[in-house]
This record gives structure tokens, sequence and C-alpha cells, in this order.
């Protein structure tokens, strides 16, 4: 059976989800039931970050031990992901047990293949971002360059990870291979980067002890981000479910948003590269849901909760309006009036119409069966036609993850299937006997269209 696994990022806990973070998890959904119905044998993964300094720094405001807290919060994205009617396969922690290990078998493979060193870390660090940062990054008032919060000095002895060794390799991986990275914009930016050359990396903390502790000097912790991509691992069976393993790597996505792209595209690859792990086939940045041009986000004060709408308008409908609406890649504002606009006009009136005009009918017309073909017309080539190219110009879209082209495709159909009915006019047809066979075909044609819908 053929394979496919799609990731989300894992999501930090110290603070709940909102619409901006559900947004990755709905997609990956989509991806995920797409292939499926498709055939593939499909793992989703999803689950939650919950090491590093601003996690802590959460749980120790609340005077909660960090476990406790992690545990709480977890469950919360647990509870959302049921409610929105997520169909992840795995939901990775990484403080599960198995991840923990995991992270500490991979570093040490890392170790044993000469590239990591002990060294001292001096510099800058985003503990919003979890993020390290050159001086020459930082914006005005020495701030993070990615959220634009104060950072704080750095100054430790820590392991570094040799990335500036795989500039070269990461290089020649881009240019051989243009899908690695996409959009491809995104893609052109990483190579900016990579072109700039790429300095080795500080993978591990000692001021502090909430993570994975190093393999043999345990007063080191893992660095956050390192412990992060190795779920993508973890949560199938590496290094010890070899079977497991084997059946899903390599991903043939991780879809993340754009600002966490440089761990993704740059970091991950180079160290499955040190692990001799192959790499994953797609890095997929998508844009940011923004309200008035801004990212929604906790900290800017515009986060709400997905509920908000699913309890008003329902899941499909917010759904629809995220793959419909929302441009895939690009950055997106969410209007609620945009939404209603959506369903008003697709849903309820292209959609709903169709379905009820074509059930109405065939209540009325044919005790609610469905009528086996009768007599054909050259509309229903026409209608036919059109059937067979929507289906094939969406799964070429769907496959390139061009949700909004695959919607717009099935609309073409949905509307085209809508003038079928104004030109056949069924309801003059069950008028009289004569017609029966004729109608019985037009009504059979159009509960076709609604099951390829
Ligand atoms: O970055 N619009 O976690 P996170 C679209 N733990 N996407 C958004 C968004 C918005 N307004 N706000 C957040 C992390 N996201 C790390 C990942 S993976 C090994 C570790 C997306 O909770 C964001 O872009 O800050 C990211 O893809 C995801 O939510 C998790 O963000």
């Amino acid at each position: 059976m053929k394979k496919f696994y799609v990731t989300t990022p894992i999501y930090y806990i110290n603070s709940e989800p909102h619409i901006g973070s559900a947004y990755s998890t709905i997609i990956a959904d989509v991806i995920a039931r797409y292939r499926r119905l498709s055939g593939y044998e499909v793992f989703f993964l999803t689950g939650t970050d919950e090491h590093g300094q601003k996690v802590l720094n959460e749980a120790l405001a609340r005077n909660i031990d960090a476990q406790k807290y992690c545990d709480i919060m977890a469950d919360k994205f647990r509870k959302l992901w049921n409610e929105l009617e997520l169909t992840n396969d795995g939901f990775v922690r990484t403080t599960d047990e198995n991840h923990m290990r995991t992270v500490q078998q991979f570093v040490t493979r890392l170790r044993e293949n000469g590239d990591i060193y002990k060294g001292r870390y001096e510099g800058w660090y985003c503990i919003p971002d979890e993020t390290f940062w050159n001086e020459e990054d930082l914006k005005e008032g020495k701030t993070c360059p990615e959220c634009g919060r104060e950072v704080k000095w750095v100054s430790e002895e820590n392991y570094f990870f040799r990335l500036s060794k795989y500039t070269d390799r990461l290089l020649k991986l881009y240019k051989g291979n243009p899908e690695f990275v996409q959009p491809d914009f995104r893609r052109n930016e990483m190579l900016r980067i990579l072109e700039s050359g790429l300095k080795d990396l500080s993978i591990t903390r000692t001021s502090f002890s909430w993570g994975v502790p190093m393999p043999d000097d345990p007063e080191h912790v893992i660095y956050v981000w390192v412990d992060a991509l190795i779920n993508y691992l973890s949560a199938i069976g590496f290094p010890d479910d070899k079977e497991t393993f084997e059946r899903f790597w390599p991903a043939d996505v991780h879809l993340i948003g754009k600002e966490i792209n440089r761990f993704h595209s740059i970091i991950w690859p180079a160290m499955l590269i040190s692990a001799g792990i192959p790499l994953p086939k797609q890095i997929y940045a998508h844009g940011w849901l923004t309200v008035n041009g801004q990212k929604i986000s906790k900290s800017l004060g515009n986060a709400v909760s997905p509920m908000a709408f699913v309890n008003v308008y329902g899941n499909d409908a917010l759904r629809y309006y995220l793959l419909r609406d929302i441009q895939f890649g690009r950055d997106g504002d969410f209007s609620e009036d945009n939404l209603i606009g959506r369903i008003n006009a697709d849903l309820a009136n292209d959609l709903g119409n169709l379905l009820h005009r074509t059930v109405v009918m065939i209540q009325k017309f044919n005790n609610g069966l469905v009528p086996e073909m009768g007599i054909e017309d050259p509309i229903d080539d026409t209608l036919r036609e059109l059937a067979e190219r929507t289906f094939s110009t969406y799964t070429e879209s769907m496959d390139h993850l061009k949700f909004t082209q695959a919607l717009e495709g099935i609309w073409e159909l949905i509307r085209f299937g809508n003038k079928y009915i104004d030109l056949t006019e069924p309801w003059k047809l069950g008028k009289n006997l004569e017609n029966k066979e004729r109608l019985d075909s037009v009504l059979h044609n159009l509960v076709r269209v609604l099951k390829n819908v």
C-alpha cells in the first residue's frame, strides 16, 4: 500500500491554542483525509513542544510543577483537536519518555559522527521564540528580528553542532531538488541564508534544567529546537521500532508556518544528514492568518479560539472558508464577514441549492429513490465531461497543495449542476409521463454530480 506521512509543527504549550495555531493542523488534516481517500496508508502527526525556558517560565509564574503544567496544557490541545474533528494518527509530547530517549540516541549519533563539540556561547537569545541571534541581526533597542520582543544576553559553556560544515551539502540539495522547500519564494529566502554561510549552532543550555539531559553530561539540557525537531522521528518509532519507522520515513511533507522555516529547512536537514538518516521529501512553509494585517497570536492580544466560530458555523464551514479564501502559502486576513459570505454564497446558495433541488425532485418524482439512467441528451455528455475534467484538476491541485484551485474547480461543477437543472427543466418533465425516461436521466446525473462533489 502507498503510504503518506504528514506532520504539523508541535505546539508550544505556554499558551492556549487559537485559530492561527489551528490553521496548520486543519490543513494537515485536509491533506491526510485526501490521501486516505486516494488509497494511501496515512500517518498524520501533531503534538506538543513542552520543554525550554518559556514553558518553564509559565509554569513557574503559576507556581505549578512544570510536568503538571504541561499535562494540563497538552490536554487542552488534545481536546481542541478533537472538537475540530482532526484525524491525527499520532500525538507526540516531547516529555514522553520514548521521545526523550530518542532525542538522546539521536544526539549521541551526531556526537559519534564528530559533529558535536564543547565551546562557549555568548550572544543574544529570544525566549518567546527560543532562538539564538547574532548581534548584527537584532533590531533597534536589542529586540528580536522575528517577534520584536527583547532578547537576553546569554554567556554559557555549551555543546555545539557543526552546522557550518553542512552549508555546501544543503546548497547542493536545494539546487538539485527545488521541491524540497516550498513555496518557491520561501525556498529563495533559505537559499539566501545558505549563500551567506552558516554558523555552528549551540545545542545545549545550562541555565535551567527543563529539557532532555545531554547524554553523559546531564548538567546540560538539549536546546528545545533540537529536542522538538526529533519528534518527527520519535513519533514513528525511531530507532527501536524499525518496522514502523521504515514504513513512514521519510516524511512526505512537514507542514509549518513561515517563521519556523529556518529550523526545518536548514537545521533539520543538516541534523539528519549528520545522523545518516534520509531527508523528508518536502517542507512546506505556509503564511499567517492575520487580523488587519497583524499575525494572530496570543502576545498580540488578537487570538480567538476556533471554537468561537465552530460553535456558530460548524467545522466544515470554517474549514471551507480557510481553504477557499486564504490563498495557501500566503498570509491571509481572517474575517468573520468573509466567512459568512462564503457560507451564504458558496455553501448555502451554490451547493445547498443543488443538493436541495435534487433531493426534493427525487422525493417528488421518484419516491425518494435514485432512478437508473433513461434517455440521454447531448447536455449529459457536457456535464459528464466537466465532472471528469474537474476530478483530474482536483487531484492535480490537491497533490500540489493548491487548495483554493481545487475548490474553485469543484464549484465550477456545482454551478454547472445548477445550470443543468435550469436547462433540463425537470419540473416540466415530471408533469408528463411520456418524459419519465428523460427525467430519470436528469435526476440520476444530478446525484452523480453531487456524489462527485
Ligand atoms: O513554533 N497563522 O510552536 P508554536 C498561521 N514549537 N499559523 C500560525 C499562526 C497564525 N496566526 N500562529 C501560529 C513552534 N501559527 C514550535 C514548533 S516544530 C518541531 C516546533 C503556527 O506554537 C506557527 O506558524 O509557536 C507554527 O507553524 C505553529 O502554529 C506552531 O507554533
